[in-house]
């Protein structure tokens, strides 16, 4: 019986130092990315916007149009720190419409950090209504350069809002889905490399209650798995 366990731990953690890619893209481009996001109904959801720049880029400005129950909570939109040459976030809803509209820029030539990773997050309340939402980018575009400036379409990825009646307390459910499986361990080790994975629930992931998501977490959530077959 020993021997038949082990296979699926070993198939476990491999698979999980290896599943901490996130959404297809060409490196060669320059792409906006929606990431997608799980909440709870009545409540708040941050989205986070990732870009993964070939090129240099200062400024990004595009448009979301909110799905229906959603409002933008007015002056979320932050820039990533760990992104940001002094930039800051213009951010609101068209007047008269339910476009939300954010400007991410700086008063200097510096381009933004890096070639990857969330440039900025924003923060919508949710619909009364579960389901599956469209995050969609409208009207983006991006500068870059310093003297003459170049003006260009990035590609974009949009992502999904999904709304879901309660997050429920589970050890070992990470993702707040109500199950613990794979997708927990993924989960797991995407925080723990610092991908900010959403939604995830840490209570759930820190199985050993020490205030942290490491290595010893993702194991006992493999233990959960293997144990309960
Ligand atoms: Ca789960
Ligand atoms: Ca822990």
């Amino acid at each position: 019986m020993k021997k038949i366990t082990q296979i699926p731990r070993i198939f476990l953690l491999a698979l999980l130092l290896t599943s901490i890619a996130g959404k297809a893209q060409n490196p060669y481009q320059n792409t906006l990315i929606m990431n997608d996001a799980v909440g709870q109904i009545n409540s708040m959801l941050v989205v986070d916007v990732e870009l993964c720049n070939y090129d240099l880029v200062k400024d990004v400005t595009f448009d979301v149009p909110l799905p229906d129950g959603f409002t933008y909570v007015a002056q979320s939109a932050i820039i990533n720190p760990a992104r940001s040459r002094n930039h800051y976030v213009i951010s609101g809803v068209l007047t008269n419409t339910n476009i939300l509209r954010i400007i991410a820029t700086n008063n200097s030539l510096l381009p933004l950090i890096g070639n990857s990773g969330i440039i900025l997050s924003y923060t919508l309340t949710t619909p009364d209504q579960t389901g599956v939402y469209e995050l969609n980018f409208e009207n983006a575009f991006a500068t870059w350069g310093s003297g003459s400036y170049c003006m260009f379409v990035p590609d974009t990825i949009n992502g999904i809002a999904t709304i879901i009646q309660n997050i429920q307390l589970l050890p070992g459910d990470s993702n707040c889905n109500g199950s613990v499986n794979v997708m927990d361990i993924v989960i797991t080790v995407k925080y723990m490399f610092g991908d900010n994975p959403q939604p995830f629930c840490f209570e759930n992931a820190d199985l050993n209650e020490d205030g942290i998501i490491d290595i010893t977490d993702a194991v006992n959530t493999v233990n959960i798995i293997i144990n309960r077959r």
